[in-house]
């Protein structure tokens, strides 16, 4: 078995889950790369991905089951047999039930792996019959996926194909760069042939300084922003009246609301210059096709959900859903269109203790959860997938509530995270090249499948065969706890939309990757030409909300602005995917510092290099300050997430974050987030 060459899929929480290629000689992988046939991929990976294999053979893989035998969050375990490992499990969650009720156990998971079957497969049919909790998965994408349903109906968006044949490119609170690269050759192909591309980010970024315009506008004001392009459009007459007329409603309201936003008005709430909003508009308006690139970066403030809906209602005023490399994408992920119900089996619920759904706690307020929720309280937590003492908003709150003494927590891990840290039981599980599993995106339209490419070191276990053990030892003897992967991948196949028709597992094996049927072959999907909105009116629901600034903001509560005058924004660290990737020495050097503009630092006496001191009511942390440039005036940027594990002072920066919760979609606000900074050590 030497010189094999064999497929898998990046299952890293990214738009563009890549199709990969893998050297295998002896079973031991030797090179990674982007599948050069994939139509997105086109045969190239970002860095972190195409080094993956420095973290699949990195010394510090855990590889055995462990039990803690230090103080809570010391950090010391000690190896212990798999048997004993998941007896502890069943008989401290059996325990608990019994004794709190079974809500008083939480699953706490997000996106370590997109895959279907370990992310959200069979754990959810064993906290379902279980009665555990239910866990509201917010920490990403809520607010701008409720937004998206709220307006479109349907989470579907422009083809990053299509991008190719734009002539203007709108990246908005989106680092093409950084959290999206496959995006970028479309562009580059679209910018050969006379395209514009624009960027609007309070941040520098990379993609920024190769756009031919940067709008560096104030944190959480891009509703303001979107309603004085429209007034614009609006008020000069440049908008699609027929699409509208066809396809939208609100119109009046919309339109009246935006009156309100003159672009003077929207420059003091934006820091964007009127002359510029108004070109912006006019501009927008008049290039056909021009699409919008909104990423996510823009719904994690205060008004987040408001400003994706106003942003997204663009793209309506000027009809340009209807032309290939029109329209907007926020996010393609609707359009696997696979059976939720089968594959995750809510209806076990009701043979649980409880015997009805459970409660719904929001990962967004863990702290609150683990140190304030009654009725029961959390007294297990099982977590996998996520990291969430690093990840999770408020972590002073969540690290109280970690501490407890009475709170059980098993942790499913192929690092020693900060999280892993405070375990009573750690598993050790199989990394994406080790497992099979089913892939959806949200930046591109394909679904794909990975068989173990690689065998799984020490004993390791999958993510499935986890949850499939336990059942067991549970005594859950339904059925659907002995589906092997096979079972659940062909069940989650079959929901009989046409947008998946055809697309079964023997197909997967055979092309890996697999278009789904938006549209005929070889014609762009163009979601909402002819309108086919998902709303109950099967309309574009044209938003109305007012703006107001995010109280955490330059022009927001004046009690914390006098005291922290800092707009932080702690966006995604261009060689890392949240906290993974950070046992790199590399990566931890790129998340221990602080962005700042020269303005601030100067009468603060900081210069670049300096240690700093960087606080607010809810925490404080030490970083190294970087004037560069790479931020406006009254804003700096803290690169997330490192782990707080290799800090000094055992922090991160969502010791600083706020856990209030966004306007729609109860999502988490990391971006409105004051701060003061001082220099440390005089
Ligand atoms: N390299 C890398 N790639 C990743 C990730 C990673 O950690 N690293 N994470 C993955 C995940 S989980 C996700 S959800 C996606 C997210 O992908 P993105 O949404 O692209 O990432 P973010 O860094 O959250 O935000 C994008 C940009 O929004 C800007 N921004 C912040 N606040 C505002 C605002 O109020 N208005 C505007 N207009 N812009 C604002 C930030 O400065 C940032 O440059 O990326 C995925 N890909
Ligand atoms: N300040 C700040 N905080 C943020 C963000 C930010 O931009 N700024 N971004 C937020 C966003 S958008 C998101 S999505 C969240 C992300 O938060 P998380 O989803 O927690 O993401 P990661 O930090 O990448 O941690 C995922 C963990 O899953 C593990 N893992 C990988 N594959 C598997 C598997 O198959 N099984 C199991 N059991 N574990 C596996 C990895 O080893 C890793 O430790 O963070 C949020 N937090
Ligand atoms: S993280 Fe994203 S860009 Fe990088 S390999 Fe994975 S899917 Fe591709
Ligand atoms: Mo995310």
């Amino acid at each position: 078995m030497t010189g094999e060459i064999r497929r898998s899929v990046c299952a890293l929480d990214c738009p563009d889950t890549c199709s990969l290629l893998i050297n295998v000689d002896n079973g031991r992988g030797s090179r990674l790369r982007g599948d050069p046939a994939h139509p997105v991929t086109r045969g190239f990976l970002c860095g972190k991905v195409a080094q993956y294999l420095e973290r699949e053979y990195s010394p510090d893989r855990l590889l055995y089951p462990m039990k803690r035998a230090g103080r809570k969050g010391e950090g010391r375990f000690e190896r212990i047999g798999w048997d004993e490992a998941l007896d502890t499990i069943v008989s401290r969650l059996a325990a608990v039930s019994s004794e709190h009720g079974p809500e008083s156990i939480l699953p706490y998971s997000y996106a370590g792996t997109m895959g279907l079957l370990n992310g959200s497969g069979m754990d959810r049919r064993f906290f379902h019959r279980l009665g555990a909790s239910r866990l509201d998965r917010t920490i990403c994408s809520s607010a701008g996926g409720v937004a998206l349903n709220e307006t479109l109906g349907f989470r579907y968006g422009t083809e990053p194909e299509q991008f190719a044949h734009s002539k203007l490119i709108i990246a908005w609170g989106a680092n093409i760069m950084g959290t999206n690269v496959h995006l970028w050759p479309f562009i580059t192909e679209a910018r050969r042939k006379g395209a514009r591309l624009y960027v609007i980010d309070p941040v520098a970024t990379r993609v920024a300084k190769l756009a031919d315009r940067h709008y560096a506008i104030y944190p959480g004001s891009d509703q303001a922003l979107a309603l004085a392009m429209a007034h614009v459009i609006l008020s000069d007459g440049l908008q699609d009246q027929a699409y509208l007329d066809a396809h939208a409603a609100g119109l009046d309201a919309f339109r009246q609301r935006a009156a309100e936003y003159p672009p003077e008005r929207a420059a003091a709430l934006t820091g964007i210059a009127a002359d510029d909003i108004v070109a912006l508009a006019r501009e927008y308006a008049t290039t056909r096709p021009a699409a919008i690139r909104l990423n996510y970066g823009v719904q994690r403030s205060e008004r987040g959900g408001a400003a994706v809906r106003a942003v997204t209602a663009l793209p309506a005023l000027t009809g340009s859903w209807k032309e290939a490399g029109g329209g907007l994408q926020l996010s393609t992920s609707q359009a696997f269109q696979f059976n939720g119900a089968g594959l995750e089996m809510p209806e076990l619920q009701l043979r649980s203790p409880i015997g009805r759904t459970a409660r719904l706690v929001n990962m967004s307020e863990l702290g609150k959860a683990l140190t304030e929720l009654n009725n029961p309280p959390v007294k297990a937590m099982v977590v996998y997938a996520s990291n969430p003492v690093g990840i999770a908003p408020n972590q002073n709150l969540v690290l109280r509530g970690m501490a407890r003494e009475d709170l059980f927590t098993v942790v499913l891990e192929q690092f020693q995270t900060d999280t892993a840290d405070w375990a009573d039981i750690v598993l050790p599980v199989t990394t994406f090249l080790e497992h099979t599993d089913l892939y959806r995106a949200y930046g591109h339209y394909y679904v794909q499948l990975a068989r173990p490419a690689l065998p799984a070191p020490g004993e390791c276990k999958s993510t499935v065969e986890i949850f499939r053990l336990l059942a067991a030892r549970m005594g859950f003897d339904e059925p659907c706890f002995r589906d092997t992967d096979d079972d659940m991948i062909r069940t989650t196949l079959a929901s009989g939309h046409p947008f998946l028709e055809g697309v079964t597992l023997e197909r997967l094996d055979r092309e890996g990757s697999v278009r789904l049927n938006v549209s005929p072959e070889g014609q762009p999907f163009l979601p909402f030409a002819t309108g086919a909105f998902g709303t109950p009116s099967g309309r574009c629901e044209l938003p109305s909300a007012d703006y107001a600034p995010p109280v955490e903001s330059r022009l927001g509560e004046e009690s914390l602005v006098s005291r922290f005058p800092l707009e932080m924004i702690s966006s995604k660290n261009d060689d890392s995917m949240n906290s993974t990737f950070g046992h790199r020495a590399s990566v931890d050097r790129q998340t221990s510092v602080l962005q700042m503009h020269s303005s601030d630092a100067a009468p603060r006496g900081i210069a670049d290099g300096d240690p700093v001191r960087v606080f607010n009511e809810r925490g404080s942390l030490l970083l190294k300050a970087e004037v560069n440039g790479g931020v406006r005036q009254g804003v700096v940027r803290a690169p997330a997430v490192r782990w707080a594990r290799s800090a000094q002072d055992r922090r991160s920066v969502n010791a600083l974050t706020s856990d209030r919760l966004t306007d729609i979609g109860g999502g988490p606000v990391f971006y409105s987030c004051l701060v003061q900074v001082e220099k440390c050590g005089d």
